[in-house]
This record gives C-alpha cells, sequence and structure tokens, in this order.
C-alpha cells in the first residue's frame, strides 16, 4: 500500500483514506510523511525555536507585537512552527501596563498561560518566558485518532486593561500562529486580517490595507476575529475548501467550498488561493459580510497585479473610487448594529 501521495507541487501527502484504513498504532514521522505500524507516533526532527517578542507602544494610542525592538506592528508577526516543535517566547514588556501573550491552539503549561488568574503576565517593564508546544496526531486503540495542533490559530494578549485582556486586544495586542503538518504547501505571500470590533487591523475604510499579489501567486490568508461583534469574512472572487488547510485533498473530499465564513470573538481560520485564479486580476474587495459593518468601513482591496507586476485595466480606477468613497466613521461597537447604511458603492464590484 502507498501511502505517500505526490500532488503537483511534489509536496508529500498522507492520503486521508490510506491513513483511515491502517489499523492500530500509526507513527507519522517528519519530512516525507510515512506510516509505521507498532510504534507509538513521534515527532521526528522536532525542534526549539526561541524568538523574542517586544510589545510596544505605537502612534495613534496603539500597542503592538515586534520581533524588533522598534519593529511592533498590528497584527503583530505571523508565528509559524510545524507540529512537535517548542516555541520558547521572550516576551520584552517596554509599556507601563501589565500585559501578556497567549496563544490559541497549542500546548502550555499555567505559567505560560498569559492570564492573571494564573499569575501569568508581564508586570510594566518585565521580561517574562513563555512556552508553546505542540503535538502530532496519534491514535489510540480502536482507530480513534487524536488530533495533531496543526491549524490556523493566533495569540493575543489576556492581561492588559481586564483580567481577560480586553484593552490590550482593543489596542493591537494580536496576531496569527500557524502550526503546520510535515508536508503542508507553503504560500508565496501571507496575509492576516483581524476583524475587531469595527475595525480591521484596527483601520477602517478606506485606510485598511491593500492587499497586494501578482496573478497565480498561492496567497495564504488567516483571519481572525476579536472584540464582541459578529462577523463574516467574504473575499471576492476567490473560493477555498471549509477545512483545516483551505485545500482539497482529493476529488472525494467532502469539506464545503466557501467564499463566506463566520469570523466572531476568538476564533480563526486559514486557507490559501491561487490569486486571480479563473478569474484574472483586478481590484478585489474583502469585506465582512454584516452589511451595517461593510457600511461603516470594515472593507479592503486584494489587488492582484499582473502575473509579471504590472497594474491591470481598471485597478487604479478601482482604488480611486474605494478611497474617494464616504464612509460613516467607526462608531462604537454598541451602536454599529443598529444604525442605517448611507453609502452608496462605488464599483469595485459588489
Ligand atoms: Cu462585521
Amino acid at each position: 500500500m502507498n501511502d505517500n501521495v505526490v500532488n503537483r507541487d511534489g509536496e508529500n501527502h498522507l492520503r486521508r483514506r490510506s491513513l483511515l484504513a491502517a489499523a492500530g498504532v500509526l507513527g507519522l514521522t517528519g519530512g516525507a510523511v510515512a506510516v509505521t505500524r507498532g510504534e507509538p507516533a513521534r515527532a521526528a526532527a522536532a525542534v526549539t525555536k526561541k524568538i523574542t517578542i517586544y510589545a510596544e507602544n505605537l502612534p495613534g494610542g496603539l500597542i503592538g507585537y515586534g520581533l524588533t525592538r522598534g519593529g511592533a506592528t498590528v497584527p503583530g508577526p505571523i508565528l509559524e512552527m510545524y507540529e512537535g516543535d517548542t516555541l520558547e517566547i521572550t516576551l520584552v514588556n517596554t509599556t507601563t501596563q501589565r500585559l501578556s501573550i497567549h496563544p490559541h491552539g497549542v500546548d502550555y503549561s499555567t505559567e505560560s498561560d498569559g492570564s492573571p488568574f494564573n499569575d501569568s503576565f508581564n508586570a510594566p517593564g518585565e521580561t517574562r518566558t513563555y512556552t508553546w508546544r505542540s503535538h502530532e496526531m496519534t491514535t489510540v486503540a480502536g482507530r480513534r485518532f487524536m488530533p495533531g495542533s496543526a491549524g490556523y490559530w493566533h495569540y493575543h494578549d489576556h492581561a492588559l486593561g481586564t483580567d481577560h485582556g480586553t484593552g490590550g486586544l482593543a489596542k493591537g495586542l494580536y496576531g496569527a500562529l500557524i502550526v503546520r503538518r510535515r508536508g503542508d504547501v507553503l504560500p508565496d505571500k501571507q496575509i492576516t486580517v483581524v476583524f475587531n470590533d469595527m475595525l480591521i487591523n484596527n483601520r477602517t475604510a478606506p485606510n485598511t490595507p491593500m492587499f497586494e499579489a501578482n496573478l497565480g501567486q498561492r496567497v495564504e490568508w488567516i483571519a481572525i476575529g476579536h472584540g464582541s461583534l459578529f462577523h463574516t469574512f467574504h473575499l471576492h472572487a476567490h473560493r477555498w475548501a471549509d477545512n483545516r488547510t483551505g485545500m482539497l485533498e482529493g476529488p472525494s473530499d467532502p469539506s464545503l467550498v466557501i467564499d463566506n465564513k463566520d469570523l466572531n470573538p476568538g476564533s480563526a481560520f486559514g486557507f490559501q488561493v491561487l490569486a486571480g485564479e479563473a478569474v484574472g486580476p483586478g481590484a478585489w474587495m474583502y469585506h465582512c459580510h454584516v452589511q451595517s459593518h461593510s457600511d461603516t468601513g470594515m472593507a479592503g482591496i486584494f489587488l492582484v497585479r499582473n502575473a509579471d507586476g504590472t497594474m491591470p485595466p481598471g485597478a487604479q480606477e478601482a482604488i480611486d473610487r474605494f478611497q474617494g468613497h464616504q464612509h460613516k466613521a467607526a462608531s462604537s461597537a454598541a451602536a454599529a448594529t443598529a444604525t442605517a447604511p448611507t453609502h452608496v458603492h462605488g464599483g469595485t464590484g459588489s
């Protein structure tokens, strides 16, 4: 039985059906994924990565995480690991407020929880180390598959303002965390989109980020929700599979193919698209599909340039219309759902 299939990108993937057919204990090893009967699962080639993250004040009252001193951004850097790896994060708090870093999806002890409840945070000016572990899929008797850590996750503050980090989240202390399974296809570009109350990456249209890619580039989107509101993430002209990777694993993969997905506080998902696949280049919108939210500024542009990087016809005009667009000022979270839309769309294609 051949348990490895090679896709057109030359990556090895464990065929789901083969995995399900293999009874008993499986050993999943790194690199080219192999199945070994009769051995416990183990994380081959697992590494411990040590990184330093700086939490810093930014202009406009924001606070961000960064990998260098003076390098903080909103959202913070995309952190990545393979299943089995450990991330040892030294968080330097350069601010005068208590804060922390709290991950979703990975394994950690109470000391690395990031919550005041567990006395796990950085006091003002303090440096503290947090350890995030991860594991590969294992099986136990009865063909029960214990999931690995792989997924599109995220991290955020859990101590600023309140015991839940409500103040830190509002100011921008959040970012994407990706745990990959060995053999996963890697992207050419990555985009983090955070719907945070009525803001996208703490901005409102037309100042929301414009993401760019060239036709055919493999673009990985990581979408994260924060705040206190219900959102739906929609990307124009592109679609993805509603599963772990966002890509179908074969012709009988039962995953739904979607172009719109709930993005609620604390949730995250990710997927990869080939920019402009089947539709061509252009200025495509991404936005919250809760109408009162898109109308009040939760919208932005995914600019797919020609394959050679030049602008496709009409794209600059579309961008100009978007930027000339009148949006009502983003209001407080509570007021947003009750307001009526007042602006007319310019024509980037709804
Ligand atoms: Cu929304």
